[in-house]
């Protein structure tokens, strides 16, 4: 068995992902992250800009490598899930548009279930692993690598045909990349644009590239939700989970592409229930949202946060 993925085999991993209407796909060594980036992310750690979330503090040598997080890896495929839908005006404002119909984690899984099975006909002694925003792994840094998006001032993955509205997913592997799938880094393409950083009501975005988390309404509504942060929050925007106000003020996010991906969408009638729920007619649709990542947030909504 070689050690390497032929240009076959890894036109026929682009082939799975296609078929399951997934494009935006890359692949990359995985060497430890660069010491510029360890840099970035130890200075975010000493100025406490992670504020409770110490899960960030922990294992950093295995968040550096991904051989120590997961020995026998190789390289890693990394692939994008695009999630833009157009929500009822009264409920934009209010949730962010990451609130898919069925939870993105549960989808990412599926959609490597192929690709996984796969990688193990080439290699039999190694079980790939799936990756998405549930270990110490730097997501946006290997899908950069990947040649998937370049990081923008907002710190977020922007890739050209989605915008930023997408999640990363890695599956890791312990076949070698084809030297000629590997891609070239893109470098960020802001030019002058600030729009993110004057429109972060918090002014969590403290300059390019750097968010202080413990301010960011994404953080103060999903993470932390007491209620110390939540009337702060209530001050300042309707927002009551997530917030995607730098990114709607991107102009790579001018004119978003729909996401293909059909289990993320929600119904025109499942709309109109939560449109009612977000000008306050009608009670919070629970049964919309038994598979969404809103479901473990929808007791916080109901009982701290009512208007
Ligand atoms: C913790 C976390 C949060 C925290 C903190 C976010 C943050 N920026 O730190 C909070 C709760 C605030 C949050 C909010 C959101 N999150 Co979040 N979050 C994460 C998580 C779990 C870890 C991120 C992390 O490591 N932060 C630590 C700091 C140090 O990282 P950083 O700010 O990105 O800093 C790096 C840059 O400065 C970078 N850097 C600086 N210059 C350069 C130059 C180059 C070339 C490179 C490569 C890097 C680089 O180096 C630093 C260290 O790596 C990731 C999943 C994961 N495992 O990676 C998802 C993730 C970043 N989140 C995601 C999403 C969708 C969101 C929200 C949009 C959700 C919402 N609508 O409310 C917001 C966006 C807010 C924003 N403007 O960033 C997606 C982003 C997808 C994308 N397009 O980039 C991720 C990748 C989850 C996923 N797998 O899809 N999140
Ligand atoms: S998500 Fe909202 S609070 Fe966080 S950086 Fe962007 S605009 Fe600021
Ligand atoms: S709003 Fe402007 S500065 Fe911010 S990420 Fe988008 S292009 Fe870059």
């Amino acid at each position: 068995m070689s050690n390497y993925l032929t240009d076959h085999e890894w036109q026929k991993i682009k082939q799975i992902f296609i078929k399951q209407s997934i494009s935006e796909v890359g692949i990359s060594e995985s060497d430890e992250v660069p010491e510029i980036v360890k840099g970035n992310f130890l200075a975010y750690l000493q100025s406490h800009y992670n504020g409770d979330m110490k899960y960030l503090e922990r294992n950093l040598e295995k968040r550096f490598s991904p051989t120590t997080l997961y020995p026998g890896t190789q390289s890693i495929i990394t692939f994008l899930l695009p999630y833009y839908q157009i929500f009822p005006a009264e409920w934009a404002e209010k949730i962010s548009i990451y609130v898919t119909k069925k939870d993105y984690h549960t989808l990412a899984k599926s959609i490597s279930i192929p690709v996984v099975n796969f990688l193990k006909q080439l290699d039999a002694n190694f079980r790939p692993r799936i990756f998405v925003d549930s270990a110490p792994v730097i997501d946006k840094y290997w899908a950069w690598k990947a040649g998937l998006g370049f990081i923008g001032k907002n710190t977020l993955l922007i890739n050209e045909k989605y915008g930023s509205f997408v999640f990363i997913v890695h599956i890791f592997t312990s076949l070698k990349a084809p030297p000629d799938a590997l891609k070239n880094p893109l470098k960020n393409k802001c030019g002058n644009c600030t729009n993110c950083l004057k429109a972060c009501p918090t002014q969590a975005l403290i300059s390019p590239k750097v968010l202080n988390a413990s301010q960011c309404i994404s953080y103060l509504t999903i993470e932390k939700s007491d209620n110390n942060s939540l009337h702060q929050v209530k001050k300042l925007v309707p927002y009551i989970y997530g917030c995607d106000i730098c990114q709607k003020k991107c102009p790579y996010n001018n004119n978003p592409q729909i996401t293909p991906i059909k289990d993320f969408l929600f119904d025109e009638q499942e709309k109109q229930e939560l449109k009612n729920w977000g000008t306050g007619i009608s009670k919070f649709p629970l049964y919309l949202l038994n598979d969404s990542v809103l479901m473990k947030n929808v007791n916080f909504i109901k009982n701290k946060y009512k208007s």
